[in-house]
C-alpha cells in the first residue's frame, strides 16, 4: 500500500482511498481487534455501527458523549486529529472518515458482502454523503436541533480552539459560537443541497427496494443515518414516497435497531 504524507499526523493511502492516521496518542496502537470511538447521536457513527453489526463483527465500544464534549480532549485529538467521531482502530491501525471506514470494513471483512456489483456507482453515493456533510447536514442539524444542546462553555471553547487545527471545522463551529447563529444564506445553501440529494435518492429508489437495486449495500448504510437525523430535525419527506417506503424497509433491519435506535431511540429528543 502506498502511503502519501498528508499532515504530520495523517496519511492518506490514495490507492485504497482510506484515511489512516498515525496517532500521537500511542495508547491505541497496542489495541487488539476492532475498537470504535463513536457517539450515540452521531449520524457518522451510526453508519459504522450498522456496518459492524451487518458483518457480525465483534467490536469494543469507546463511547464519547458529544453533549458532554468528551471528544474535546488532548487524548482524543491525539487519536482523531479533527476531534470527530467515529474513529475505528483495527489492530492498532487508526481509521477516520465514516464513509471510508465502511468501505474499508467491507473490503477487509468481505462476508457478508455489502458491495454492489456496480461498485463505482455505489461509491458515488458514499462520496456524495461525505461531500454534503459539512455544507448541508451539519448546518441543518445544528441550526434546527443540536446547536443549543452542544453549546460550549467558555472553558470548553478555549480547549477546542487550542486543539482544533482544521480550519473548515473551526469556521463551521464559529458560526454557532456564543450568541452567533447560522445565516439565512447558510441555511438556504444547506436546504438546496439536501433537496438535490434527496431528489436524487427518490429517483434512484424508483421501482426498487434499495439504492443499488434489490441488494442492500453500503450506499443504503451511508444514507440511512442522514435520513434518520433529518427526520428528527423535522425535514419534510412528505413529497418523497420512494424514500418513505425505503425507510419502512430499513426500520425492520436488526442493524438499524441495534446500530441506530439502541443508541438514539429518537433524534427529535436529542
Ligand atoms: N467526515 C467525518 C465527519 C465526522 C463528524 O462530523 N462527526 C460528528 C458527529 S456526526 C462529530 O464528531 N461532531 C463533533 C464536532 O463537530 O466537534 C466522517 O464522516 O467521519
Amino acid at each position: 500500500m502506498r502511503a502519501v504524507r498528508q499532515s504530520p499526523r495523517a496519511t492518506l493511502s490514495k490507492a485504497k482511498k482510506m484515511v489512516v492516521v498515525i496517532p500521537t496518542n500511542k495508547s491505541v496502537e497496542s489495541f487488539e481487534g476492532l475498537h470504535l470511538y463513536h457517539g450515540a447521536i452521531s449520524n457518522c457513527s451510526m453508519r459504522v455501527r450498522m456496518t459492524l453489526i451487518e458483518k457480525g463483527l465483534d467490536w469494543t465500544s469507546h463511547h464519547l458523549d458529544l453533549k458532554k464534549k468528551e471528544n474535546i480532549t488532548k487524548e482524543y485529538f491525539g487519536i482523531n486529529p479533527n476531534g470527530l467521531v467515529p474513529t475505528l482502530v483495527d489492530n492498532g491501525a487508526v481509521h477516520i472518515e465514516s464513509n471510508d471506514i465502511i468501505d474499508y470494513l467491507d473490503e477487509t471483512y468481505p462476508e457478508p458482502s455489502l458491495r454492489a456489483q456496480d461498485n463505482a456507482a455505489m461509491m458515488e453515493w458514499l462520496a456524495l454523503a461525505a461531500a454534503i456533510h459539512v455544507p448541508a447536514i451539519k448546518p441543518y442539524v445544528y441550526a434546527n436541533k443540536v446547536a443549543v444542546k452542544l453549546k460550549k462553555t467558555s472553558e470548553e471553547q478555549s480547549r477546542y480552539d487550542a486543539l482544533q487545527k482544521n480550519q473548515e471545522l473551526k469556521d463551521f463551529h464559529d458560526k454557532h459560537k456564543g450568541s452567533s447563529t447560522f445565516s439565512d444564506a447558510d441555511i438556504t445553501r444547506a436546504e438546496t443541497i439536501l433537496r438535490e440529494g434527496f431528489d436524487k435518492l427518490e429517483q434512484a429508489l424508483t421501482g426498487q427496494t434499495w439504492i443499488m437495486g434489490e441488494q442492500y449495500t453500503l450506499a443504503d448504510i451511508s444514507w440511512i443515518p442522514i435520513h434518520f437525523v433529518l427526520v428528527g430535525c423535522g425535514y419534510p419527506f412528505d413529497g418523497y414516497p420512494n424514500i418513505r417506503r425505503w425507510a419502512d424497509n430499513f426500520r425492520t433491519k436488526p442493524s438499524f435497531q441495534d446500530g441506530v435506535l439502541k443508541w438514539c431511540p429518537d433524534f427529535s429528543l436529542v
